[in-house]
C-alpha cells in the first residue's frame, strides 16, 4: 500500500473537473482520505513548487496556482504513486494519450488540470503543505 498527493488545480476546478478527478482516481482503485476545497497562499505555493524555482515557467507556474480554489487530496491503494500519474497522463497535453485527465481535458502544459507527487518522498513534503492538522493522514505518512 502507498500514499499519495493529488490536485485539482486552478483550470480543473474553473472546468467543474473536481468530480471527474475524483472519479478517476476511485475507478483505479484509489481510495480517498483527504480532501477540500482551498485557495493557496503564496508562502505555500512556494513551498509545493520549490523544487522548479529558477525554472522559466518557474513565476508562471507559481501565478497559476494563485489564481483560483484548488482541491488537494491524499490517495492510498495498491501502487498508488505510479496509478496517480497513469490516471493524470504525460506534463504536456499534447504528449498526453486519450484516456487520462490531462489528455482529455488540458490543453497546454501551464494549464494542465492537476497535480500529483512523482514519488513518496515528494508526497511526504506535499502532504503536509495541506494536511499538517490532519492526524490520522499523519499517522498513515509515518507508516510509509
Ligand atoms: P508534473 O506536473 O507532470 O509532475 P513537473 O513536475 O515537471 O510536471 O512540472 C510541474 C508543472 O510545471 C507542470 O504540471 C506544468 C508546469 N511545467 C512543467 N514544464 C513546463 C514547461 N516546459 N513549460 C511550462 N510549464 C511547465
Ligand atoms: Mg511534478
Amino acid at each position: 500500500m502507498e500514499t499519495t498527493f493529488s490536485m485539482v488545480k486552478p483550470d480543473g476546478v474553473a472546468k467543474n473537473l473536481i468530480g471527474e478527478v475524483i472519479k478517476r482516481y476511485e475507478a483505479a482503485g484509489l481510495k480517498v482520505i483527504g480532501l477540500k476545497l482551498t485557495k493557496l497562499t503564496r508562502e505555500k505555493a512556494e513551498e509545493l513548487y520549490s523544487i522548479h524555482k529558477g525554472k522559466p515557467f518557474y513565476d508562471d507556474l507559481v501565478e497559476f496556482i494563485l489564481s483560483g480554489p484548488v482541491v488537494p487530496m491524499v490517495l492510498t491503494g495498491e501502487y498508488a504513486i505510479a496509478k496517480v500519474r497513469d490516471v493524470m497522463g504525460a506534463t504536456d497535453p499534447k504528449q498526453a494519450a486519450p484516456g487520462t485527465i490531462r489528455g482529455d481535458f488540458a490543453e497546454e502544459i501551464g494549464q494542465n488540470i492537476v497535480h500529483g507527487a512523482d514519488s513518496l518522498e515528494s508526497a511526504k513534503r506535499e502532504i503536509p503543505i495541506f494536511f499538517s492538522g490532519d492526524d490520522i493522514i499523519r499517522a498513515r505518512l509515518n507508516k510509509c
